[in-house]
């Protein structure tokens, strides 16, 4: 009596039947009232005394395990019969979900807000959409800059416009908390300008920190780190004078050219810097249209451009790379 064998001859065929016919040949001869289990059943008394009992919990174990085996068969084939009467092919293997990824600028300007939250700064973020009010007024440009012109900036309306910086948002900060102020403002900004080295949409982060007794000493410092943070330890920076006019006095942050290292080459025009940061101290007519009075606090401002920072940081030579949504360039990063 080999019960073994009849255990895989019959899951065998129960487990191939493909259709219903097929299945209840196999239940009959398996299971049926003549089929082998009960034809071994019945020969138990024929074994040595000491082995029937053991044969008969074997046989029965076999019987449940088998109508298990039954039934799941039974629901596999009436299941693919639904399928095929559906039109549906279960056999095909599903449609690939394809995993998308963070676009190479915004992977770059969430590691430049790591690091400025790392310092202690606040992120904020605000409209895009924006009234002459934050977007110029505020930020001390007089009536007649070339910046409010129709040239430069995409009006919506005559005091609204679409934010040329993400400052706005800093003075929007400012309005609505007292000092200590030190905050960053990721996000989009738009121009009226495009050519090869602009689109008419670019992302900044912009910082600000206000508070008593703020230095131009605090604003190197915190911009070195960054900057090393950003490139590396050894990397050198460099202050230029400069002219915003939201701030006073203002400088242009260079840093030690990263393709080259300081040697001269194509990317630095040969002068061995790159230009990466501006900067300043917060000039007190903001402080004066937020409600700050500028005896008692001072601060630093500073504003990067994320596409710069991307293609120095990758060595991609086409900032329109980034904004033409090919996938053999996006799934590089
Ligand atoms: C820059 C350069 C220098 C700046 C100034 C301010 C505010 F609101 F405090 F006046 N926010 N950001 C600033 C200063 C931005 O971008 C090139």
């Amino acid at each position: 009596m080999d019960i073994d064998k009849l255990k895989s001859d019959a899951s065998g065929q129960i487990g191939a039947a493909k259709d219903l016919d097929e299945l209840n040949q196999a239940a009959v001869k398996w299971l049926g009232r003549k089929g082998a289990l009960s034809e071994f059943m019945r020969r138990i008394p024929e074994l040595e005394p000491d082995l029937r009992r053991e044969a008969g919990q074997k046989l029965n174990a076999l019987k449940k395990e088998l109508e298990a085996l039954l039934e799941e068969a039974r629901e596999r084939i009436s299941g693919s019969a639904q399928a095929r009467d559906e039109g549906l092919d279960i056999s095909l293997p599903g449609r690939p979900v394809a995993a998308g990824s963070i676009h190479p600028i915004n992977q770059v300007m969430e590691e430049i807000c790591d690091i400025f939250v790392q310092m202690g700064f606040d992120v904020v973020e605000g409209p895009e959409v924006e009234l002459d009010w934050y977007n110029f007024e505020a930020l001390n440009f007089p009536p007649d800059h070339p910046a409010r012109d129709m040239q430069d900036t995409f009006f919506i309306s005559g005091d609204v416009v679409l934010r040329t910086h993400t400052s706005s948002l800093q003075i929007r900060t400012m309005e609505n908390t007292p000092p200590p102020v030190k905050v960053i403002a990721p996000g989009k900004v738009y121009r009226c300008d495009s050519d090869v080295t602009h689109t008419p949409m670019f992302h900044q982060v912009e910082g600000l920190l206000v508070g008593d007794g703020i230095s131009f000493a605090d604003l190197k410092g915190a911009l070195t780190l960054f900057v090393q943070k950003m490139y590396g330890p050894n990397t050198p920076i460099r202050l230029r004078p400069s002219f915003f006019p939201f701030t006073e006095p203002s400088a242009e942050v260079d840093i030690g050219c990263v393709i080259c290292r300081g040697s001269g080459c194509r990317v630095c025009s040969g002068t061995g810097w790159l230009e990466v940061l501006g900067s300043g101290m917060v000039h007190p007519n903001v402080f004066k249209n937020v409600g700050y009075d500028s005896s008692l606090i001072t601060g630093f401002a500073f504003g990067l451009g994320v596409e710069r920072i991307a293609m120095l940081k990758y060595g991609v030579d086409d900032l329109r790379r980034f904004f033409e949504n090919d996938l053999r360039f996006l799934s590089q990063f």
